[in-house]
């Protein structure tokens, strides 16, 4: 069927406008319902329910205020172009909006819609033979019960953005907005999630990604990889992030995360990056609020990453949980002495110097719930995380982590040398620095004058990393005299 649209005032039925069943099931031979360039607005019941395969291309489903499904197959959907918006109902059983076997999903838009289990959901038990996959998505001010995707197989998610989504569910471990795994049996399996976005997303429990599992479950290979992604501004009461148990970590899966290349910034959380155990490169994490955990359950490795501790520093429980949990860091900059962190030599304490710091405006991220009078979410700014000019990031990578050719977060050019500053390396974090560093310039005015050396004093008195001139990632008395070289050496 193909070029159709479907208008009507809302009136309640129990059937699917399309529905399309084979009598023969569950031996017969199987067709797969093709569907194109429909448009379906205005009904109070399902679209599309079937028994067979279904592959949607160009839909467009508008105010179907169902409680229950929008398009249901018990077979597999292939969906390519889907608007979908305003449409579903907070009270329908066990549906979520879509639902199928297997979900290949590309180009969809979902917005602004309302459901109890999710945009799209599997159904059925777990199986890791399957592959779910999402790209080119967009979901944006939903309100769901439980996840927004839910799958129970081997996911992927490629260049989806999650923006201001609402997950309400408070009773158990449903999870926000992707939950790789069978919410009963707390089981998951391998899953990339790749140049994606969470944006101003909230949640009970994981405010942006849940991927739950248990010491019986799921199989050393179900290694999470988030790659080139950003965490921004989520709300949650457990971890912005939250992937596995710190048991199973511990008892011989070293490593249930790999974060590359991402930034995760003013999120407020109660366990922060809640993580059986993490290895983080070339990532950038700063000015999360977490009432307990920073950045993980187990064991942590940081490599070419930016950590700068959010509040309340005073009260920051732990960075990591207890024994016999460690921190291991390679060309990493922490600014703040952290008691879990090794002092190793390869930790850069000095400040980043970013573009411009994340600032809450001293009210906490995102608007207080309990204050409908004030909106603390209006003075929020995340900052910008790149290097500034004179940072101690430039250059100070470990560069065998990333090939020739690769780009850094914003899509510029990650092998970027500054000559303003010994090296070549790639920097540390999820930006590269494109320009070139002035290191004696310490006042940051643009030339070199006598004032810059009152500047250097100010800064090394301040501990400011401008005052590090001999770029060994600390401030000593020898900096002074890498000032003068470096004064005389001129820009
Ligand atoms: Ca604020
Ligand atoms: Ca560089
Ligand atoms: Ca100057
Ligand atoms: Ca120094």
């Amino acid at each position: 069927m193909t070029d159709c649209e479907f208008e009507s005032i809302p009136g309640v039925r129990d059937d699917p406008l399309i529905r399309v069943d084979n009598p023969t099931l569950p031996s017969g031979p199987l067709g797969a319902v093709h569907l194109e360039r429909l448009a379906f607005r205005d009904f109070a019941r399902a679209v599309i329910g079937t028994d067979q395969d279904i592959e949607l291309r160009d839909f467009t489903i508008e105010r179907v205020a169902t409680e229950g499904g929008v398009i249901m197959t018990l077979r597999d959907a292939t969906i390519d172009g889907l608007i979908l918006r305003e449409s579903g109902g907070l009270e329908g059983d066990f549906f979520g909006l879509i639902q199928a076997s297997t979900i290949v999903a590309r180009n969809v838009v979902a917005e602004d819609n309302m459901t109890e289990f999710g945009i799209f959901h599997v159904l059925g038990e777990p199986n890791f033979e399957v592959q779910h996959t999402f790209e080119d998505c967009l979901f944006a001010r939903n309100t769901s019960k439980y996840s927004i995707i839910e799958v129970h197989g081997i996911g992927s998610l490629t260049r989806c953005d999650f923006i201001d989504n609402r997950i309400v569910n408070i009773s158990f471990g449903g999870g926000p907005f992707v939950n790789f795994g069978a919410r009963n049996r707390r089981l998951t399996g391998p899953a990339s999630i790749a140049d994606c976005r969470f944006i101003g997303n909230s949640s009970e429990l994981g405010a942006a990604v849940v991927l739950p599992n248990s010491a019986s479950g799921a199989s050393p290979d179900n290694v999470v990889t988030i790659t080139n992604t950003e965490f921004i501004g989520n709300t949650g009461a457990s971890g912005v992030i939250e992937i596995g148990d710190p048991n199973r970590a511990r008892a011989g899966f070293p490593q249930l995360a790999r974060l590359r290349q991402c930034l995760i910034v003013g999120n407020t959380t109660g366990s922060g990056i809640h993580i059986g155990s993490t290895r983080y490169e070339q990532s950038t994490i700063a000015g999360n609020f977490s009432s307990g955990l920073q950045l993980g359950l187990g064991d942590a490795e940081l490599v070419n990453t930016i950590f700068v501790p959010g509040d309340p520093a005073g009260t920051m429980a732990d960075v990591v949980d207890d024994d016999p949990v460690t921190i291991d860091a390679m060309n990493s900059i922490v600014p703040d002495a952290i008691a879990d962190l090794p002092t190793a030599s390869d930790i850069v304490r000095l400040n980043p110097l970013f573009v411009r710091d994340p600032d809450d405006g001293g009210d906490g991220w995102g608007d207080n719930p309990d204050t409908p009078d004030v909106d603390e979410s209006a003075n929020d700014d995340f900052g910008d995380l790149r290097p500034a000019g004179n940072s101690p990031a430039i250059d100070a990578g470990d560069p065998t982590l990333v090939t020739v050719g690769a780009t850094d977060l914003g899509g510029l050019p990650r092998i970027a040398d500054d000559p303003g500053v010994p090296g070549d390396a790639i920097d540390i974090g999820a930006y590269e620095f494109q320009g070139t560093s002035c290191l004696p310039d310490t006042n940051q005015d643009g030339a070199l004058t006598a004032a810059d050396f009152n500047a250097w004093i100010l800064a090394f008195n301040e501990r400011s990393p401008l005052a590090d001139q001999n770029r060994d990632g600390a401030i000593t008395p020898a900096d002074f005299n890498g000032w003068i070289l470096n004064f005389n050496g001129g820009c």
